[in-house]
């Protein structure tokens, strides 16, 4: 490259960009929300060889885990979820008499990204999904935009990505399911909405609750219990990191040959 450093900055930034976002126009599995669940599945996808990306509204990864309990910088996992922990090389702290582990509200998230991104998954900040690609009978991909467009409340037409399949792991709000039940009322796909604390059914629930509710999406962590109208949990993990390794499982089955 030659001219002033400046342009080549910006040169060298735009050519980058344009490379990494080509690549990210088809994929084999799009994950909305990068929060504990949605990091998990996409380190076990893109360890299959797939070809993954998380898309995330903040600047920041990791979604609800950051603040640990009330903003006290611990969380609590259970067996045999603390597997999947040990796995990321995240440290794990026995709970005397109990089948619970703490573990730390900040080694968590940076290491399950760490994870996702070692195994070949693509995390792409700043980015909301506001929409969903469908054709006839299944969900096909979806329709992105800027944070600061959808924050500044500009309206700017988005972009699209293609998938095989999406992960809806956007947490309490379950807003893929949400846009896709209230934009297509003839789809009939029912969303319950969530229920108060009851840690151990919450908990419970989870695994049961992660499912392919329309062709193409899939609902895993507490965009699942919302979806399914299952209970809140508080600031335990272990059902988060076990819908988000399922989720993966299952959908590796159907593309992995
Ligand atoms: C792009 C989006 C969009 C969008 C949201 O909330 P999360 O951490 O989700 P989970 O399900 O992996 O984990 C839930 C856990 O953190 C939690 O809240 C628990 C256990 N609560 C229990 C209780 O009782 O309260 O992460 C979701 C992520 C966030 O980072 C959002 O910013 C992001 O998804 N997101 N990203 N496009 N439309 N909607």
């Amino acid at each position: 490259m030659s001219g002033e450093l400046e342009e080549n900055i910006s040169r060298a930034i735009l050519n980058a960009s344009h490379k990494y976002w080509d690549e990210l126009l088809s994929l084999d599995v799009a994950i909305c929300g990068s929060g504990p669940s949605g990091l998990t599945a996409a380190k076990y996808l893109a360890a299959k060889g797939l070809k993954v990306a998380v898309f995330e509204r903040h600047l920041s990864f990791g979604g609800g885990t950051w603040g640990g309990g009330m903003g006290y910088p611990e969380i609590v996992v259970e067996k045999p979820a603390d597997e999947i922990l040990r796995e990321f090389g995240i440290k794990l702290t026995p709970v005397k008499d109990t089948e619970l582990y703490t573990t730390n509200s900040v080694e968590v998230p940076a290491k399950l990204s760490v994870g996702a991104l070692n195994a070949g998954a693509k995390i792409v900040t700043g980015i909301v999904v506001e929409d969903v690609v469908l054709r006839e009978n299944k969900v096909a991909g979806i329709v992105i935009n800027g944070y600061p467009i959808e924050k500044a409340g500009l309206h700017i037409d988005p972009l699209t990505i293609m998938a095989k399949y999406v992960i809806d792991a956007t947490g309490h709000e379950a807003s893929i399911t949400n846009i896709l039940a209230g934009k297509n009322p003839e789809l009939d796909i029912k969303v319950c909405g969530e229920k108060s604390m009851w840690a151990e059914k919450g908990e419970e629930s989870l695994l049961t609750n992660m499912k392919e509710i329309y062709p193409g999406l899939f609902i895993v962590g507490m965009a699942a219990s919302a979806v399914c109208g299952s209970h809140r949990m508080g600031a335990i993990f272990g059902g988060m990191y076990l819908s988000g390794k399922k989720c993966a499982e299952e959908i590796a089955e159907k593309l992995v040959k």
